[in-house]
């Protein structure tokens, strides 16, 4: 089993700045504990992080050839992207939306996510952990599908 890690805008800046809201870990500290965890779940991780809608979408459409899923933290994306939603929809392979901080928690423009309805479900609030549960989410769901 193979899965598209997704991550969206700034969040190559990870563990620079903003610690108080996301935390000391880089974004290589995640993709090592995902990486970590793929080798006790036994599947494969493919890792990708753009600023740009643009990347994102050519990414999810590619994941289409030869991933079974796609794990995605669409950052700020996440309540704007009517694009990024269309080709998750358009791909139809299962997605676990995952978010560092708890997006309900915070400003009411966070609150909206287009991706939501068109991913299997939404975890948020648990820090650099989210990833975690997202990645056991959607390897189980995959698994028993
Ligand atoms: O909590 C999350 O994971 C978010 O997806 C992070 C996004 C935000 O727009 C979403 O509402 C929730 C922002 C990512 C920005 O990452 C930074 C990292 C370090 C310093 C500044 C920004």
């Amino acid at each position: 089993m193979k899965f598209m890690v997704l991550h969206g805008p700034n969040l190559n800046l990870l563990g620079t700045r903003e610690p108080g809201i996301y935390g000391n870990q880089t974004l290589e500290d995640i993709n090592d504990s995902l990486r970590e965890l793929s080798v006790e779940l036994g599947c494969e991780l493919v890792f990708f992080q753009s600023n740009s809608e643009g990347e994102l979408i050519d990414t999810i459409q590619s994941a289409a050839q030869n991933c079974h899923g796609i794990l995605i933290n669409p950052a700020a994306y996440t309540h704007t992207s009517i694009a990024i939603r269309d080709a998750l929809s358009a791909v139809g392979l299962p997605s676990v939306e995952v978010h560092l901080s708890n997006i309900h928690h915070r400003e009411t423009f966070r609150h909206t996510s287009m991706i939501a309805p068109v991913a299997i479900g939404q975890i948020c609030g648990f820090g650099s952990y989210s990833y975690l549960l997202g990645l056991r989410a959607l390897f189980n769901f995959v698994k028993n599908k």
